[in-house]
């Protein structure tokens, strides 16, 4: 059987306010297994496949606009319980609501600047990881194309660029994804 993963996303402005260490800091204490970590921009019909369930809500354009508007932080978290958990160290959706202590409710106060993402269900944790695991893999084809164009005109082994240790995103997640 397979174990549970939650989909778990800093948003643009808690990237840009520099939350992304005090929120992994905070799931790695909770002591969760970091299964999937990658930083890029989230392409449009990645953040629109997304956020599907919420195409009819009046806010849902300027949602999207706002996944966009920078790049975010994607992680895959595993872990019995994670998807109930992890919602709990979020805290409620609006950040007024969100209890001290949470996430929100430490690090923010407009629910349309609310710092991050968590899944909602187990199903959602699968779908949503499959989702950005195309982003990630385009991301990391264009980086790699570019380190190695790089590499290339310093003369520079393409393997100082990219080590044995750069595993791609969708590699340590493919036992959640669909054929
Ligand atoms: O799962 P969660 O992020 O807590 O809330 P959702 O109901 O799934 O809504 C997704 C996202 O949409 C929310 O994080 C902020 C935004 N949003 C909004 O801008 N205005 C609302 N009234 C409700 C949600
Ligand atoms: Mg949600």
């Amino acid at each position: 059987v397979r174990a549970e993963i939650s989909y778990v996303m800093v948003k643009p402005d808690g990237v840009q306010r520099g939350l992304v260490g005090e929120i992994i800091g905070r799931f790695e204490r909770k002591g969760f297994k970091l299964r999937a970590l990658k930083l890029y921009q989230t392409p449009q019909e990645v953040a629109e496949e997304h956020y599907k369930d919420l195409s009819s809500k009046p806010f849902y354009k300027d949602l999207v606009q706002y996944i966009l508007s920078g790049p975010v932080v994607s992680m895959v978290w595993e872990g019995d319980g994670v998807v109930a958990s992890a919602r709990k160290l979020i805290g409620a959706t609006n950040p007024l609501a969100s209890e001290p202590g949470t996430i929100r409710g430490d690090f923010a106060i407009q629910v349309g600047r609310n710092v991050i993402h968590g899944s909602d269900s187990p199903d959602n944790g699968d779908r949503e990881t499959a989702a950005h695991a195309l982003a990630a893999r385009r991301a990391l084809t264009t980086a790699r194309r570019r380190a190695l164009a790089c590499a290339r005109d310093r003369a520079f082994p393409a393997a100082l660029w990219f080590p044995e240790g750069l595993v791609a995103w969708d590699q340590t997640i493919s036992p959640w994804l669909k054929e």
